[in-house]
């Protein structure tokens, strides 16, 4: 039995929002669970209870009602194969197999036409979501949609290989996986959406904003391994016996006990929280507006992630409870890079930013 991890407040220097239809939008990701029968039964009645609807609402506090409900639908679906397909079930420990499944997922998303999987559930949920993409979004962003979720999969197919072999990846190549594989770059076309704009291609290209959007995922995903520790290594039953978050990840390969490991992990976040503020901060001031409505939009993904993983009962397991924080931090812990190589140009890219009093955008070409 190990001694429970005490989470302490994290920094948030983003505040809280909450889209004003955020119950009416939680029931109905629940009737669309149900209706398209999503996971087990058993699967499906967790899923219902952890107010991933209401998720969806702090992500886009004020994004288009309809989209919101894509976001919520489309985030309860994705847990279906997150959790059904890929941590719970036989697949998970077969990445050939769960490869395969995967991609004749991604065929109904790139192609709902096809005479295929006629009666799965995952299937039949996809092309529905599908729908109402391509209905709010632009062929544009339906496609940076669909190839995101070919990014997804392969990183979970990565994480099962780990799985199967009960290997814990090295730091920096967890950290080039947990990117992916915390479905956090499938969100991203939905924040353009959910607001009716586009990213012009040379926007979304420039090392500035790829570093925000990546930066942002990191936060999410390494705040996910906080909240979620105490969930993934109780439900070690459920899903055989492995987990994978950056907690593990520090314990294994530098030797740390859980504590130091968490201090590490809250370290790393909150240089990356600053990095983002930063980059945020410095793009802004010279963006277009589309770009700062980005900006604004993964701000609130980032917090909107932080106020659901403290409270939804996903996380927070009422009958063995996590010992999560109950509020934020206004303070960073640290500051200053992190020493993980894939990410390091993030860091040369704000100095980059911040260095040249000259620097602009590109502008659109004027007639
Ligand atoms: C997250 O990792 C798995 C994704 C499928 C979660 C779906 C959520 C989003 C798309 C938004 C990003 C939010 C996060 C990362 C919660 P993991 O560790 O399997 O999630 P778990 O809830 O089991 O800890
Ligand atoms: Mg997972
Ligand atoms: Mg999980
Ligand atoms: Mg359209
Ligand atoms: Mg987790
Ligand atoms: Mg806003």
């Amino acid at each position: 039995m190990s001694i429970a991890l005490v989470v302490p407040p994290t920094y948030a220097p983003i505040p809280p929002a909450i889209h004003p239809r955020h119950a009416d939008i939680d029931a109905q990701t629940t009737a669309w669970a149900h209706a398209f029968g999503i996971g087990s039964a058993g699967l499906r009645e967790r899923l219902v209870t952890q107010q991933i609807g209401t998720f969806a609402a702090r992500i886009l506090p004020s994004g288009r009602r309809e989209v919101v409900q894509v976001l919520g639908d489309f985030v309860l679906w994705l847990f279906g194969v997150d959790d059904g397909l890929c941590e719970e079930g036989a697949l998970g420990r077969t990445p050939g197999a769960l490869n395969a499944s995967l991609q004749r997922l991604l065929w109904v998303a790139e192609h709902p036409e096809a005479d295929i999987l006629a009666g799965d559930p995952l299937a039949r949920g996809l092309r529905d979501l599908r729908a109402r993409v391509a209905e709010y979004g632009t062929a544009g962003q339906t496609k940076a949609w669909i190839d995101a979720l070919r990014e997804y999969f392969l990183s979970v197919v990565w994480e099962a290989s780990h799985r199967t072999a009960d290997s814990v990846p090295e730091l920096d190549d967890y950290t080039l996986m947990r990117l992916y594989d915390g479905a956090t770059t499938v969100v991203l076309p939905m924040l353009e959406m959910a607001h009716g704009y586009e990213l012009r291609p040379e926007e979304r290209a420039l090392p500035g904003i790829r570093a925000a959007a990546q930066a942002a995922s990191f936060v999410i995903c390494w705040d996910n391994d906080l909240f979620s520790y105490h969930k993934e290594v109780k439900e070690r039953g459920r899903t055989g016996g492995y987990y994978l978050n950056v907690i593990r990840v520090l314990e294994h390969h530098r030797g740390l006990s859980s504590h130091q490991a968490l201090a590490e992990a809250v370290s790393q976040r909150d240089r990356v929280m600053v990095l983002f503020q930063r980059l945020c901060r410095a793009l802004g001031e010279q963006g277009s507006p589309q770009l700062r409505q980005y900006l604004d939009d993964l701000g609130h993904f980032v917090r909107g992630s932080m106020d659901w993983g403290i409270s939804s009962v996903r996380y927070t397991t009422p009958d063995d409870p996590a010992a999560l924080p109950a509020r934020f931090s206004s303070t960073p812990t640290s500051t200053g890079p992190v020493d993980i190589p894939s990410i390091t140009w993030w860091w040369d890219v704000l100095d980059r930013l911040d260095g040249t009093a000259a620097h602009r955008l590109p502008q659109p070409a004027t007639p």
